[in-house]
C-alpha cells in the first residue's frame, strides 16, 4: 500500500479534488465506478502527481495505508449510501470514511452513527468552491470526531484555500455539524444572489445598461463589498451574445432554479424556530420567478407602477442601492450564523461562530472581504446577533437611510425587492422598542384561549371574551 489518501468518484468534483491532493504531494488512490473515468483520469492527469488507479473497490481498499482515508465524492442520497456500503465491509477499526458530497446533516448523523458501532470514523464535510475551487483550494467544512480530524485536518488543510497564511479549513464539530454549517453556507449563497438581482433590477430600473451596471459592481468589488459573487456578476452582465450583440443577461430566461440546498436550509431553519427570512424570501423568489402559470395569468392584468423610479441623483442611487446591499447581506449572515449556533445548541455540536466565518473567508461561492470583519467580530465573544456587533452595528447605523430610500423608491416603482425589504424588516424587528405580537397574542387566546403574559405580571393570562370579559389567571 502506498496511498496516503484515495478518492471515491471522478466526476468533476471527485476528479479536481484528486488533482489538488496529488499537487499537493500526497499519493492518492482513485476509483470510479465506472472505470472508464478511473481511466480518463489517469489518462488525463497522470503527469500531476502520484495516483494509484483502482479497478476494483477491494484494489483500491488494498493500495490505502492505514489508518486509510477514503474521500467519497459521488452524487449525494443513495450513491453515498451504495459506496459507503460496499467500503465499509473492507475497512478496519480507526479508518476513516470521508463524505464531500452535498448530503443532508441528518444523513451524515445517521451514517455516523451506524459507522461508529462498526469501529469506522466517519466525517461529513462540506466543500464549497464548485470544481475551480476543488482544484485550486476549497473552502472545507469537516465534522467527524476530534480523532478522526487529527489524522484527516492535515491533509485536508494542505489543498484548502489559504488566506492570510491560514487554511481555509478546521474541525467543526461532531457528527453533522460539517455538512450543517456547509448547508447554511448555501443558504446564503441564496440570499446574496437574490440581493444581487435585485441591486441590478433597481439599477435597470433607474436606466443602467447592463453594461454600465457591469462597471458599478466593478466598482464595488474595489471596496467593502468586494467578494466573488459581485465580481462574477460583473462578468455575467458584461458578456454580450455573439449572435444578437444584445447583453446576454437579456436573453436569459428569467426563471431561477434550484437544487435544494436553500430549501433544507429554510425547513431546518423552521424546524429549529430561527427566523432565516432572506434566507426563506431568496429560496421562494426564485420558486415565484419559475412560476410559469401565476405569472403569465398576472403579466398585464395585475395593475401598478411601471418601474420608473423617482428622479434622483444617479450616483446616489448607485451609492444607496450599495449600502442597501451591504446592509441586507449583513442581515442574511446575521441570520444564518444564527441558525448555525441555534443548532450547535441542540445538537451539542460546540460549533465556534468566529470559526465558520473563518473558513468562509477563501475557496467558497461567498468569500468576501466582510467575512474577516464578521470573523473578528466573532473572536471577541459571544454575540447575541452579528447585527450588534459594534462595527457592524455602527455600518448599520450609516447606511439604513439609504438602505430604506431604496425599499421605498422600489415599493412606489414596483419594483420587487423581497430581500432588500425582508432583511429591513428584520432589522426593524429585532430593534423594536415594542411589537404587534402583542395582539397577536390577544387574538390568540380570544379563539383559542391560549393565554397571554402581561408586562406588568408574572404568570399566564385569560379573558373570558365570551363572558363578561374579566380577566383569569391561571
Ligand atoms: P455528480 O453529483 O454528478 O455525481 C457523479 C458521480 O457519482 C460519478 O462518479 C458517478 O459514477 C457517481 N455515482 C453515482 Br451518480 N451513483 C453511484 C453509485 N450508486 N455508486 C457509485 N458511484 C456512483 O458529481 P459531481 O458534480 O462531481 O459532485 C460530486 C459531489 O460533490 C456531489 O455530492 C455534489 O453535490 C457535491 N458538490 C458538487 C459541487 C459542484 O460544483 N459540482 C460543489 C460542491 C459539492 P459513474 O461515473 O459510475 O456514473
Amino acid at each position: 500500500a502506498t496511498a496516503n489518501i484515495g478518492v471515491i468518484g471522478l466526476a468533476v468534483m471527485g476528479s479536481n479534488l484528486a488533482r489538488n491532493l496529488a499537487r499537493h504531494g500526497h499519493t492518492v488512490a482513485v476509483f470510479n465506478r465506472t472505470h472508464a473515468r478511473t481511466l480518463a483520469h489517469l489518462e488525463a492527469h497522470r503527469a500531476e502527481g502520484a495516483f494509484v488507479g483502482a479497478e476494483t473497490v477491494e484494489e483500491f481498499v488494498d493500495s490505502l495505508i492505514r489508518p486509510r482515508r477514503v474521500i467519497i465524492m459521488v452524487q449525494a442520497g443513495p450513491g453515498t449510501d451504495a459506496v459507503i456500503d460496499q467500503l465499509a465491509p473492507l475497512l478496519e477499526e480507526g479508518d476513516i470514511i470521508v463524505d464531500g458530497g452535498n448530503a443532508h446533516f441528518e444523513d451524515t448523523r445517521r451514517r455516523e452513527a451506524r459507522l461508529r458501532e462498526i469501529g469506522l470514523q466517519f466525517v461529513g464535510t462540506g466543500i464549497s468552491g464548485g470544481e475551480v475551487g476543488a482544484l485550486e483550494g476549497p473552502s472545507i467544512m469537516p465534522g467527524g470526531s476530534a480523532e478522526s480530524y487529527a489524522a484527516l485536518g492535515p491533509i485536508l488543510e494542505s489543498i484548502a484555500a489559504q488566506v492570510d497564511g491560514e487554511p481555509c479549513c478546521a474541525h467543526l464539530g461532531p457528527d453533522g455539524a460539517g455538512h450543517f454549517v456547509k448547508m447554511v453556507h448555501n443558504g446564503i449563497e441564496y440570499a446574496d444572489m437574490q440581493f444581487i438581482a435585485e441591486a441590478y433590477d433597481v439599477l435597470s430600473a433607474a436606466g443602467l445598461t447592463a453594461a454600465e451596471a457591469a462597471e458599478v459592481f466593478r466598482e464595488w468589488n474595489t471596496g467593502e463589498l468586494d467578494s466573488f459573487l459581485i465580481e462574477i456578476t460583473a462578468e455575467v452582465l458584461d458578456q454580450v451574445d455573439a449572435t444578437t450583440g444584445r447583453p446576454l443577461v437579456e436573453l436569459i430566461v428569467d426563471a431561477a432554479e434550484q437544487k435544494g440546498t436553500g430549501r433544507w436550509t429554510v425547513q431546518t431553519a423552521l424546524e429549529l424556530g430561527v427566523p432565516v427570512s432572506t434566507i426563506a424570501e431568496s429560496v421562494f423568489a426564485r420558486s415565484a420567478s419559475g412560476d410559469r402559470t401565476v405569472r403569465e395569468a398576472s403579466r398585464g392584468v395585475l395593475t401598478g407602477p411601471d418601474r420608473t423610479l423617482p428622479a434622483v441623483d444617479r450616483q446616489q442611487l448607485v451609492d444607496d442601492v450599495r449600502d442597501a446591499l451591504w446592509s441586507s447581506k449583513v442581515v442574511a449572515y446575521a441570520q444564518g450564523l444564527e441558525q448555525i449556533r441555534k443548532a450547535s445548541d441542540e445538537y451539542h455540536w460546540g460549533v465556534d461562530i468566529a470559526t465558520v466565518a473563518r473558513l468562509w473567508r477563501g475557496g467558497c461561492i461567498i468569500r468576501a472581504r466582510l467575512l474577516k470583519q464578521i470573523s473578528e467580530e466573532y473572536a471577541v465573544g459571544r454575540l447575541a446577533t452579528l447585527l450588534v456587533a459594534p462595527s457592524i452595528q455602527a455600518g448599520l447605523a450609516e447606511r439604513q437611510g439609504a438602505w430604506r430610500r431604496v425599499v421605498a423608491a422600489a415599493a412606489t416603482a414596483g419594483v420587487p425587492v423581497p430581500g432588500f425589504s425582508s432583511a429591513l424588516a428584520y432589522y426593524d424587528t429585532v430593534r423594536a422598542e415594542r411589537l404587534p405580537a402583542a395582539l397577536v397574542q390577544g387574538l390568540r387566546d380570544n379563539f383559542g384561549a391560549h393565554t397571554y403574559g402581561r408586562i406588568d405580571r408574572e404568570g399566564a393570562f385569560h379573558t373570558l371574551w365570551s363572558a363578561d370579559r374579566s380577566e383569569v389567571q391561571l
